[in-house]
């Protein structure tokens, strides 16, 4: 008997004889998905310098290969979310890329375009002054709404850098409506079954005003499109001390969460590893999935059973995959525990007002040690019970550095 062994013998007990059933516990963590951005492979950093990482990913079929990997090691990362036109093959042929990534064992997930990095975007791409570039840009976007067919991806991942810098720049009322023409026709050309996930963020880069500055924008401009619009939680999107639980609590109940992009941060949008700096925050956030995921209220539950869990980072000293493999787990780690609090207790505390109590029982799920859970849970799924490790002895970051060497330039930003 291994260590996990005993230690998970020992947990098991314990959540059982607080009413947990450990086999729900098990499968749930089991169906759990994180999917990767190909952009987190590659070679990134800030705007002082980007540091090349040796065996970083260039092309795209070299970020799938990394994703591949890391789903083969964690067994919960299937997907890869792509951006146009860091991800456009040469020869277009997108169909050949979803039949790469099969053959990997992973997925096309969210498709993202990409309209803040032509020189045209200057004023902004739905929100410009100028109908030809607000034309420009809806060209592209719907381009991405037919390379989700090819690639077989059901969500389209909108971001704008859009805003304006100097109060008096533009006219806020009729940046709106040209945002609300543009997203409409999108709307209407979303393959079937198809959503449109949409981001917000109060800042960068402009600096005066944001187009899409929060959930309330994001929300109100969904609930005007239609029930495939749904809005996308970025974690380093939010003004400091914002609860973001409480958004994540809204936005199922309205059943208009549509997905996350998981990072973490500390001063702004830092795109550091998901967990790393605030995990309570993170499990207050998987505490609220879970809640509505075990409860009966629709349309929560359907809700949080269709999320999209998406990483969004950039790794600029940390190497890429190791980290990208730490994230999946610590998400794992965050699911865990929510997954684990006795909600019954909970929820009797919150009943008879008993503050401290209910504070107490959510902090102890928190403070639980899931690891054994989650070594078992690795065991029985088939992959290494330490997917970091194990990354670490599999060769592969040196048969990468040997094969790719150092790339000076990048998938994503330089
Ligand atoms: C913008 O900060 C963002 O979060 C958007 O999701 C982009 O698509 C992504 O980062 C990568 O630039
Ligand atoms: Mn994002």
């Amino acid at each position: 008997m291994t260590a996990h062994h005993a230690a998970y013998d020992l947990l098991a007990e314990q959540l059982a004889a607080d009413g947990t059933d450990i086999n729900g516990v098990k499968a749930a963590l089991k169906r759990q998905k994180i999917e990767t951005p190909s952009w987190g492979y590659a070679n990134s950093g800030t705007r002082f310098k980007a540091f090349a990482w040796p065996g970083a990913a260039v092309t795209t079929r070299q970020k799938l290969d990394d994703a591949a990997m890391v789903h083969r090691l964690t067994g919960i990362a299937p997907s890869v979310a792509i951006h146009i036109p860091w991800d456009r093959p040469e020869d277009g042929d997108y169909t050949a890329m979803c039949q790469y990534a099969e053959a990997q064992g992973i997925m096309i997930g969210a498709v993202n375009p990409n309209v803040f990095q032509d020189d045209a975007y200057r004023l902004g791409s739905f929100g410009n002054p100028d109908g030809a570039v607000r034309e420009q840009a809806l060209d592209h976007v719907l381009e991405c709404c037919e390379i989700m067919s090819k690639v077989k991806s059901h969500a389209l991942s909108l971001w704008f850098a859009d805003g304006t810098n100097f109060a008096g720049q533009d006219n806020l009322r009729i940046r709106k409506r040209r945002f609300e023409e543009a997203l409409s026709v999108v709307y209407q050309k979303l393959p079937p079954g198809g959503r449109m996930l949409i981001e917000y963020k109060f800042f960068e880069p402009a600096f005066y005003s944001t187009d899409i500055p929060d959930w309330g924008t994001a929300y109100a401009w969904c609930l005007k499109l239609g029930s495939q619009a749904q809005v996308l939680v970025d974690l380093g999107h939010h003004a400091q001390g914002v609860n973001i639980e409480q958004i994540v609590a809204f936005l199922l109940d309205e059943g208009r969460l549509g997905g996350f992009h998981f990072n973490n941060r500390k001063y702004a949008d830092d795109d550091l590893i998901v967990g790393s700096v605030n995990p309570f925050e993170l499990f207050l956030i998987y505490n609220e999935l879970v809640a509505a995921e075990l409860g009966a209220d629709e349309p929560a539950r359907a809700t949080a059973l269709n999320v999209a869990y998406m990483l969004d980072q950039c790794h600029n000293v940390e190497g890429k995959i190791a980290p990208m493999i730490y994230s999946v787990m610590n998400c794992q780690e965050a699911y865990a525990k929510a997954l684990c609090l006795p909600r019954g207790k909970l929820q009797l505390a919150q009943q008879t007002g008993d503050v401290l109590e209910a504070h107490r029982v959510l902090s102890d799920a928190f403070r639980l040690d899931v690891r054994p859970l989650l070594a078992q849970v690795r065991e029985e799924m088939g992959v290494p019970v330490d997917p970091l490790n194990a990354y670490r002895a599999s060769g592969y970051e040196a048969r990468i550095r040997a094969e790719r060497g150092i790339a000076s330039t990048s998938g994503g930003f330089q």
